[in-house]
């Protein structure tokens, strides 16, 4: 293969790959990889998946492709040879940061996992030229950037197929842009990724500010631009609508093409809604198949039997209920469709709450989902059982057949081959390769859980990445971190129902105690790593409040030997990479029933880090494969949470007056250490929030949270003992492979052959 792959490059760089600069071998083998994708693509298989979300948090596509086309270490030897290193190689690679989280990388994943199975199935999504903003520090407060990163030659290949999209008013044309999607060892599909002809990226100066009126030439610049206003808002409905028709044009026009009558449209596409940002695809495909002269009762039942729902959320605020003026003004074409479905409902059902147009003459996309898809799905067992309990019990009524539960899953070769060859390697020298195709076979390392020899590797192999986060993080940052420190890592988006706050106050609490004598046995290494949404207030206080953490803790000599605050500046894929492998402990603390399911909290248990977390979302699966003594829970259960939210009977004062430890870390947010490196305002109005509303309820679990962290580092002192729970947690991982959850997608509701 090596022979093959110079003789590519070559051609693609120039004869003398020693002479060549890395950028020169990046865009050479990006050249090399598109066309042997092409060679995977396939167009086998009558009928198709189509995966439409707003989200597709692909992260960087060279190493990812080079594993799953099977020549990463020919690639790596070679370059080798000419003196190249593959990892600065890499680094010339901008990341596209086209999602904000949990919902847009599992999409990413599960392009990977349909590619690897096989499936006949491709992404539809937009083409944001700045995606999610890119997050700097400055005076400790978070600053938005723009985030770009399409360039001359990407990954993005151009195609022929446009469409004239039309939005009350105006027309705009549209452009499809494909991304190759490679399946491990597989054929390769497809990211259709839409983008207007007419865009401007001039139109953006400094930070995040564009003119939002502007949409001919604003539509596809970010991903969800602020929606603190209503001309944010009614962009976000034009960029939903401008995904949905293009997407529905161009599955009309793909089933035709094979044949397809549209009466029989169901055994040609099947399409997977992905939270409700796509719902709007429901009233299109209709308004498109009666344009083909089909009735509207049939083009409903077509469409009906064709579409399918994935909830991830039961936050109130995330669930879209658009106003029925945004949609008037921007998508006035679809109105009378969305009159008619909420007609049938209405008639059918006296209930007003499930009504898709509500009293107040909003449009409930959700609803719209449930009565015209043939299928609900939530992504972890908790989350879908609290769905059918709680917050959509009166569909569970009326459609019980409709609803399962699919729990979320990770790519192993991005979130494992990738990220962590050191563990990669070794567990294909204990227990062989099979595991790269059926995740399962990780189980086979149980036998190695008294093997001095193997835990004694697993340490060693964490303790170098580790060492090469270290070295990372004080070159992108300048800090200095202790390798043989406990590496507490908690990473993910900003979220007060994620209590990146609770972990602060913890923080705050150990900084107390060390500063009062009390030294722990192993120094600690908090990490952290967040972004805020612009116009999230709070959200924003949190990561002052870190910030400002950081200043204090790290540069107090009494204290910095025995614990250290990093917050890492804008936390992305790449990010994530070089984190999860270095983690000894997984912050997964997240107030029960809040979190749907969590797919950082899989990475980490794969790479053998130890979860901290609360019984919610797909932690409890966690828990329930590892078993009690291989995962450290702590506070209420989502029964006990959802029942103080029904009887509204949580005081966060109550728990702040009766405790002096939460008392203290709480009044440290407003003492005079953190008012001379932060600023008033904010440090002021996160802790008045904390104590008057803290509707997220940290202060709860605080104190059993703070217990459960200390037993942590407590068992922490056993490495033997520490390492057999690392190598439990691996072990178990298999079931959070994606390649699981798309084959039980692909089982239960799209029904591939
Ligand atoms: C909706 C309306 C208006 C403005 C923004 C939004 C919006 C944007 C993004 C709503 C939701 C999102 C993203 C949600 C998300 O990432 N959810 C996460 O999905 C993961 C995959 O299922 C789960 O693991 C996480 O638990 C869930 O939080």
């Amino acid at each position: 293969m090596s022979v093959n792959v110079r003789e590519l490059l070559e051609k693609k760089c120039c004869n003398n790959l020693a002479a060549c600069t890395d950028e020169q071998l990046y865009y050479g083998l990006l050249g090399v990889v598109k066309d042997l994708a092409k060679q995977k693509e396939s167009q086998q298989g009558k009928k198709k998946i189509y995966y439409i979300s707003a989200e597709f948090l692909i992260g960087k596509l060279l190493s990812n492709n080079l594993i799953n086309l099977g020549i990463y270490d020919d690639v790596a030897a070679l370059l080798k040879q000419y003196g190249k290193d593959i990892n600065l190689i890499e680094q010339v690679e901008p990341e596209p940061s086209l999602g904000n989280g949990g919902l847009g990388r599992l999409a990413a994943c599960f392009l990977d996992s349909m590619a690897t199975l096989g499936l006949n199935g491709d992404g539809i999504g937009l083409n944001y030229h700045f995606g999610l903003f890119l997050q700097t520090f400055e005076n400790h407060l978070q600053k938005e950037n723009k985030n770009p990163w399409i360039e001359k030659e990407s990954w993005l290949t151009k195609t022929d197929v446009t469409y004239p999209i039309q939005f009350g008013g105006f027309t705009v044309q549209s452009r499809m842009y494909d991304l190759d999607v490679t399946g491990y060892e597989n054929r390769a599909n497809k990211l259709h990724l839409f983008d207007i002809e007419t865009v401007d990226e001039s139109l953006v100066g400094d930070g995040i500010d564009f003119d939002k009126e502007d949409i001919c030439k604003n539509l596809t610049l970010f991903l969800y631009p602020d929606d603190s206003d209503d001309a944010g808002r009614l962009l976000r409905v034009y960029q939903q609508y401008f995904m949905v028709s293009n997407g529905a044009r161009l599955i009309l026009e793909e089933c035709k093409a094979k044949g397809c009558k549209l009466y029989d449209l169901p055994e040609y596409a099947a399409i997977q809604i992905n939270d409700t940002h796509p719902s709007m695809v429901i009233p299109e495909l209709i308004r498109l198949l009666m344009e083909e002269g089909i009735r509207m009762q049939d083009a409903i039942d077509i469409v009906s039997k064709t579409c399918a729902y994935t909830n991830h959320t039961i936050l109130a605020e995330a669930l879209e209920k658009w106003p029925m003026d945004y949609l008037n003004q921007a998508v006035p074409q679809l109105m009378p469709i969305i009159r008619e479905l909420d007609t049938i409902v209405k008639d059918k059902f006296k209930d007003q709450t499930v009504a898709i147009i509500d009293s107040a003459n909003r449009v409930h996309m959700a609803h719209m989902d449930i009565h015209y898809g043939y299928s609900v799905n939530g992504v972890a067992y908790l989350h879908t059982e609290i769905l059918k309990k709680n917050e959509l019990d009166h569909f569970y009524k009326i459609y019980p057949q409709k609803f399962n539960n699919k729990t979320n899953g990770i790519t192993f070769r991005r979130w494992l081959m990738h990220c962590n060859r050191g563990l990669s390697s070794y567990l294909d020298q204990v227990i062989g390769t099979g595991w790269h195709k059926d995740a399962q076979q990780l189980e086979k390392l149980l036998a190695f859980a008294e093997d001095q020899q193997v835990l004694k590797k697993l340490l060693q192999i964490k303790k170098e990445n580790k060492q090469a986060l270290v070295k990372y993080l004080k070159e992108t940052q300048g800090v200095e971190l202790d390798e043989n420190s406990i590496f507490d890592i908690q990473i993910k988006r900003l979220h007060e129902y994620k209590r990146q706050q609770m972990n602060a106050l913890y923080v705050i609490h150990k900084y107390l105690e060390i500063k009062g004598g009390k030294k722990p046995t192993t120094p600690i290494t908090v990490i952290f790593g967040a972004k805020a949404a612009p116009a999230y207030i709070i959200a924003k206080d949190i990561i002052h409040l870190i910030l400002c953490l950081q200043e204090i803790i790290n540069n107090d000599p009494q204290v910095s030997p025995y614990l250290k605050v990093v917050m890492v500046e804008n936390y992305n894929v790449t990010k994530a990479e070089k984190l999860i492998p270095a983690c000894d402990i997984s912050e997964q603390i997240s107030l029960a029933s809040k979190e749907a399911s969590g797919t950082g909290n899989m990475k980490f248990m794969l790479n053998g880090a130890v979860t901290l977390g609360t019984m919610d979302g797909a932690n409890v699966e966690i828990a329930d494969l590892v078993g009690k003594e291989n995962i450290y829970i702590f506070g209420e259960s989502s029964d006990t949470v959802i029942e103080h939210y029904i009887q509204a009977d949580y005081e966060s004062k109550e728990y702040y007056e009766k405790d002096e430890d939460i008392k203290e870390a709480v009044d440290f947010i407003v003492g005079k250490e953190m008012m001379k490196v932060g600023q008033k305002e904010n440090l002021e109005r996160l802790y008045n929030e904390l104590l008057n509303k803290d509707w997220f309820m940290t202060l709860l679990d605080y104190k059993d949270y703070a217990k459960k962290r200390e037993m942590c580092y407590r068992d922490y002192e056993d490495r033997v003992a520490w390492a057999k729970k690392m190598l439990v947690n691996t072990a178990k991982a298999g079931f959070f492979s994606s390649d699981r959850t798309i084959a039980e997608y692909n089982q239960d509701i799209w029904k591939l052959s």
